[in-house]
């Protein structure tokens, strides 16, 4: 029997698949042919979900910790032995402490509606701490807003064959966008030339006609450079700006100094490639900037972003069709959110039983988790609830977390269908469904399709969907949540219920039938030719660059893009693809420091700095530069050979901007080991 699916994953491509399911397992994964994005392709990872489902270790039955934290030794109780016990010790963190001693840490490990947000209704009816989703997209999403306003509204992937020039900016769309490549294809045969920014040769700078090798963090000395030549050389729309945008003047004054020169010695760019690039955008027209997160992730992340958005406004390229930037494409999904997430709860915070809703409720930023569990007092936190994520992995300063997972004192409850490294420190494990096993709805960052997924397969053994078990643990705290016990379609429906025109004509009854429906967006789509959609203009300002300084005690910039096999860590447990990915975490050295430090190709390095150190395996490879060592991520620290992630040298500070994550700041030494 075939099925057609929405695809989970945390991914701008969003896909459709068709899903072959025989006695109730899935045997076979493709792309679904009729959809326009996913044209007939599943990713090298979700055509693995027929492993991906039934791995041998997924947690089937709810589980009980019987070795020390960290161990991942279970034993098996029943839904209502740990339901019963979990709300126990709530009741009494709760009483003792008041609802922001429990903690929920979750973020995209499914992209549906249903189980990713709707679970936060229970956390936000006991007043927990309130989580800040910032470990992903919270800088480039301030960079963007500073500019264009609170919608992100890229450019209609659909138009990318419009474009002349595209430049792939910080992002390894061939990895992390794969069905932009078709789009990205048939722009090149009708003409366009297609250039990547990055720090090193990845596969989609193989892919690019020309490739721009910057040092890390460098990305605002080169947008700069680019303006300066744009407004003193041509390119710059100066009838554009002046109507539609505000600020312009300071933002080219903020360029002046910019010189080929100056921008090259902080890129390591030549001054003539800098100009070629320049050339090629001024003269390119529909020029399109696609943009990935990889340069946000740096102490000055924020402006590096805000000066490669600002290009396509200085340029006027928002006026034609395949034209502007693409960051992300969310802002089309204009969703009544009003009830999903509870946040009506706080609009009547009178505490009754165990119902107490606090809109003054602390803040914990998620890139500090590890400080949140050992550093916080008043009240600290008792339990923590872990679902759509892994931070012991995926989470920065990953060494600081796993100290705070250790605490004996601290309950932590994981929802999950894998193996995880957070779940082995978990005091209960529960069994969650995977998306392939329960209904839900889909938007995407990276097109404009709604999608509707029923369940294709049935949940093996005792997995539940999230939002049962919240809705169990919330009956037992004698809380009436019924959001949490809706079925999937009323919450779809509500989520409908809205009066935006990009949403017209789109029902549940719909959706059920095409399984994906394109956003009514206006023809041609051009949200930002003239200023904000909001009719204010669009806001440029000078920028002073943040560019990274030396470091002598730990000479190496430590970057961990995502890999090629892997979407975080979600598909860790497939042996297939962690072959495909070299059989262990490895780490691109430059050849001339592998001279230097005398290390060999194959050879172990330790990585070292002050939060701790890993053991890898090296890679000899010119497509790194020197002084940067290259770690494709993310690796489950249980795949390691030391059992550590990367994330134990990451920095947990928040850059310039939306207090986001910045994991590509990290410095190291190298030593042979
Ligand atoms: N295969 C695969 N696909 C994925 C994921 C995955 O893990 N694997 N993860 C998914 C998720 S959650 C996300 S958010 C997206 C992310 O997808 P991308 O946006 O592609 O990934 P980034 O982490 O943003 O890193 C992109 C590139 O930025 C580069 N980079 C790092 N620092 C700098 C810099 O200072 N300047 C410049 N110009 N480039 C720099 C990195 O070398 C990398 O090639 O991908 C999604 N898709
Ligand atoms: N060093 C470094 N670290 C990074 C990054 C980087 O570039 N460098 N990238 C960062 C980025 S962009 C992101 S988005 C984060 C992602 O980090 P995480 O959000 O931790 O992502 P995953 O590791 O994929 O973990 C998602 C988990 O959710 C589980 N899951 C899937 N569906 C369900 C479900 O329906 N219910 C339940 N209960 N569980 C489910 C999966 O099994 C998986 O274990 O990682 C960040 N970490
Ligand atoms: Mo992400």
């Amino acid at each position: 029997m075939k099925r057609l699916v929405s695809c989970p994953q945390d991914c701008p491509d969003a896909c459709r698949l068709v899903v072959t399911v025989e006695g109730g397992r899935v045997t076979a994964v493709t792309g679904d042919p009729d959809h326009p994005l996913t044209r007939g392709f599943a990713c090298a990872k979700t055509a693995r979900y027929p492993e991906r489902l039934y791995l041998e270790d997924r947690p089937l039955y709810p589980l009980r910790r019987v070795g020390g934290k960290g161990e991942g030794r279970f034993a098996r109780v029943s839904w209502d032995e740990a339901l019963d016990a979990i709300a126990e010790r709530l009741k009494a963190i709760l009483d003792a402490y008041g609802g922001e001693a429990v903690l929920r840490y979750n973020y995209a490990g499914t992209m549906g509606l249903v189980q990713g947000r709707r679970p936060l209704v229970f956390f936000r009816a006991i007043g927990a701490s309130e989580l800040d989703e910032t470990i992903c997209s919270a800088t480039g999403e301030a960079a963007w807003a500073a500019i264009y306003g609170p919608q992100k509204l890229g450019v209609d992937p659909e138009d990318v064959p419009k474009a002349r020039t595209v430049v792939l900016w910080g992002i390894n769309a061939l990895s992390t966008n794969t069905h932009l490549v078709p789009l990205l294809q048939e722009a090149r045969r009708n003409g366009a030339r297609i250039v990547s920014v990055d720090v090193y040769q990845n596969r989609t700078a193989r892919f690019a006609d020309r490739f721009y090798r910057i040092r890390p963090g460098t990305d605002v000395a080169l947008a700069l450079a680019l303006a300066r030549i744009f407004f003193q050389e041509g390119g710059a729309d100066l009838g554009y700006l002046a109507r539609h945008v505000e600020g312009w003047e300071a933002f080219r004054a903020a360029a002046r100094p910019w010189t080929p020169e100056r921008a090259a010695e902080a890129t390591g760019l030549s001054p003539a490639a800098i100009r070629e690039l320049a050339e090629a955008l001024r003269t390119g027209a529909p020029q399109l900037f696609r943009v990935g997160y990889g340069m946000t992730r740096h102490p000055g992340g924020g402006r590096a972003m805000m000066a490669v958005l600002a290009l396509p406004v200085v340029l006027g390229a928002w006026r034609r069709e395949g034209g502007g930037a693409l960051l992300s494409t969310s802002g089309g999904f204009r969703l009544n959110k009003a009830r999903l997430e509870g946040l009506y709860l706080w609009k009547d915070p009178r505490p009754r039983g165990y119902l107490r809703p606090n809109p003054n409720a602390r803040h914990v930023n998620q890139i500090q988790l590890g400080r949140a569990l050992t550093e916080l007092a008043d009240p600290p936190v008792k339990a923590l609830f872990v679902f759509n994520a892994n931070p012991a992995a995926t989470a920065p300063n990953a060494g600081l977390v796993r100290r705070g997972l250790a605490r004996e004192d601290l309950l932590t409850v994981v929802l999950e269908n894998a193996m995880s490294d957070t779940a082995l420190y978990a005091d209960f494990l529960l069994p969650a469904t995977h998306p392939l096993e329960h209904a839900d709805l889909y938007t995407s960052y990276g097109h404009y399709w709604l999608s509707w997924s029923e369940p294709a397969a049935a949940p093996p053994g005792e997995a539940r969907p999230n939002t049962w078990i919240f809705a169990e643990l919330a009956r037992r705290l004698g809380l009436d949540l019924p959001e949490l016990a809706m079925d999937p379609e009323a919450v779809a429906r509500e989520l409908l219920d809205t009066g935006h025109p990009f949403l017209l004509g789109i029902d549940l009854d719909r959706l059920k039938r095409e399984g994906s429906v394109k956003l009514d967006l206006p023809r041609p789509f051009l949200p930002y030719a003239e200023g904000r959609p909001d009719g204010t203009k669009l806001r440029l300002a000078g920028i002073e660059p943040l560019l990274p300084e030396p470091d002598p005690e730990h000479p190496f910039v430590l970057l961990t893009p995502p890999a090629h096999h892997f979407l975080n860590t979600s598909f860790g447990g497939v042996a297939a693809l962690r072959a495909a990915e070299g059989g262990e975490p490895r780490v691109l050295l430059h050849p001339e420091d592998a001279v230097r430090l005398g290390v060999a190709d194959g050879g172990y390095v330790r990585l070292e700095n002050r939060r701790g150190a890993i053991r890898r395996r090296v890679r000899v490879s010119a497509a790194t530069q020197p002084g940067v060592v290259v770690h494709e991520q993310t690796w489950r620290g249980l795949d390691a050979p030391d059992g550590l992630p990367a994330n134990v040298l990451t920095p947990d500070d928040p850059t310039d901007l939306g207090e986001g994550s910045s994991f590509n700041g990290a410095r190291v030494r190298v030593v042979p080991a």
